[in-house]
Order: C-alpha cells, then structure tokens, then sequence
C-alpha cells in the first residue's frame, strides 16, 4: 500500500476533519431599495457588481439566494454585519445562516 497510515487500525488514524460549512442566505423582502442591497453584497462579501446583481436579483425574483459559503463564525459574522447595514438604514434586509 502507498501510505503507511492505511496499515494503521481505524483508531490510530490521524482524521483529517474538515470543518462543517454554512451557507449565507439573503432572504427577499419589500421595502429594501434593490441598490442598497446590491450595495451591502459589494461590501461586505466583496462581490462584484454583476454577481451582486445576479445574487440580488434571485432573492428579488425567487424569494431567497445563497450569497457564499464560509465556516460557522465567518458566515454568522458576515450575516450579522450585513443585517446590521439594513438595520442602521430602518430596513428590514435580512441574511441567514444554514448548515450545509
Ligand atoms: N424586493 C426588493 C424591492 O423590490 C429588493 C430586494 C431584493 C430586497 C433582494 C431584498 O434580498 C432582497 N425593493
């Protein structure tokens, strides 16, 4: 066998553990101008305008968009930030976090 560790016991085995990822979903409502969210994706999850755009204008169209994908306290961070720009402006913009 090529690597030494696949003659080891399963217990003995070094894991090689990924850690879980969490997907940031913008969630479509209708009082946030579509500028302003275009705005916050730019900002905060340094998108460019036309995927801002695209991502904006699925939750815009379909009612939610997936925005990136990130570990637990990345993901919460950024979706955190992001309602917070929404709040200071008095809009109800919303991002969620799930696991994937
Ligand atoms: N629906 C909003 C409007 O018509 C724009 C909007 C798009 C708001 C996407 C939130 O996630 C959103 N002004």
């Amino acid at each position: 066998m090529a690597d030494d560790d696949t003659l080891l016991k399963p217990a003995a085995k070094a894991k090689a553990t990924r850690p879980p990822l969490y997907k940031v979903i913008l969630l479509n409502d209708d009082f946030t101008p579509r500028d302003f969210v275009t705005r916050v994706l730019k900002s905060v999850f340094r998108m460019g305008e036309s995927d801002a755009l695209g991502v904006m204008l699925t939750a815009h169209r379909l009612g939610a968009s997936v925005v990136a994908v990130f570990t637990r306290e990345v993901a919460e961070d950024k979706a955190a930030q992001a309602n917070e720009m929404g709040a200071a402006e008095g809009y109800p913009l919303t991002f969620t976090t799930e696991k994937e």
